[in-house]
């Protein structure tokens, strides 16, 4: 979507009054499309990996003039950056929210500058869904129901149906949509499964430092534990290290069983080798489809509101060194 004349007239404006060279001439000249993306941290592997597949699929190669932002995991300072993209007349705003509240005027705003946003990752809950063009991310649902159905077979191959099962469970970043839906499907589960209690619920925060931590303190007073249903990979890394000092065993021939969700490279292995008993994957790999999106959107093709991308599990038994090698993240 080309500038509008109104906007390349207040941009122009505005560079004499703050003297900004920018590159926006650069891609005006190019005739390169300025993205703004506001992404929320680099918190995970899994973070990381989406960063690499957005920033690869937003060069200047591809048409892009990439204007990016890391939120260090904290909301106000992706209020502050989409601000900032719609002040420099952006033609689209890329926003990888924290959590799913809190957005409803910020996007009101890009609205009324004329800027598309697209959602990636995570959800936006906003009285008005008009307030973005499209959201393109995982059914985290799905992948809650994915581990709980998996973990209901796995008790009863191992002829424990009729046993107390305790879960421990740690919780990603409080209000991400990835934490709520995965939260939903373990509840759900345990609403389910009347032998099935959660003894805690921890939040980690989706980092390795907070899950250690967390697991750590709560192993002090409690280490009768069956199950570790872990929000994400990087908990736990730091789960498993907590568990290691306590001298408690997990995986296929330990004491816990572990189910951890994202499939990073170094999960797998672990899986692999017998530590984590489940790896639910949650594809970062964004990029492409976002670059497609736009390019629909430019072309004025009507486009989806909602793109889930395909996921899988793994077990031991369905990995191999060679899947572990092939795998972009
Ligand atoms: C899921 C994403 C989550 C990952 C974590 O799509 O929002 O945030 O599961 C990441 O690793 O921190």
């Amino acid at each position: 979507m080309m500038r509008t004349i109104k906007t390349t007239c207040c941009l122009l404006v505005l560079c004499l009054l703050v003297g900004c060279a920018g590159s926006q001439g650069s891609a005006y000249e190019k005739d390169l499309l300025v993205v703004g993306f506001s992404q929320l941290g680099s918190e995970s592997d899994w973070r990381i990996a989406n960063t690499q597949s957005m920033t690869q699929a937003f060069s200047e190669e591809n048409g892009y003039e990439l204007l990016f932002d890391n939120a260090k995991q904290k909301q106000e300072n992706q209020l502050i950056a989409v601000r900032n993209f719609i002040l420099q007349g952006v033609d689209i705003i890329v926003l990888a929210p924290d959590a799913e509240t809190g957005w409803d005027n910020v996007l009101s705003e890009a609205k009324a500058a004329g800027i598309p946003v697209i959602i990636v990752d995570r959800e936006v809950s906003v009285e008005d869904e008009s307030l973005y063009l499209s959201s393109v991310g995982s059914d985290f649902l799905k992948e809650g129901r994915l581990a709980v159905d998996w973990l209901e077979k796995e008790l009863a191959r191992q002829g424990r149906n009729d046993e107390e099962i305790k879960i421990l469970h740690i919780k990603g970043t409080d209000g991400a949509t990835a934490q709520l839906m995965r939260t939903k499907a373990i509840e759900d589960g345990v609403l389910r499964q009347s032998l099935w209690t959660i003894s805690a619920q921890l939040s980690g925060d989706f980092t390795e430092a907070k899950g250690y931590e967390v697991v750590r303190d709560y192993l002090k007073n409690d280490q009768d534990i069956d199950v570790i249903y872990s929000e994400n990979d990087n908990m736990t890394f730091g789960a498993m290290r907590a568990l290691d000092e306590a001298g408690l065993s997990y995986g296929e021939n330990g004491d816990v069983i572990i189910i951890s969700f994202d499939a990073v490279r170094e999960a797998l292995e672990y899986c692999l080798e017998g530590k984590i008993n489940l790896c639910v994957e949650c594809n970062p790999l964004h990029g492409p489809r976002v670059d497609e999106l736009i390019r629909q959107y430019e072309s004025g093709a009507e486009i989806p509101k909602q793109t889930y991308v395909e996921e899988t599990y793994f077990t031991r038994s369905n990995l191999s060194l060679e899947i572990i090698c092939n795998r972009e993240y």
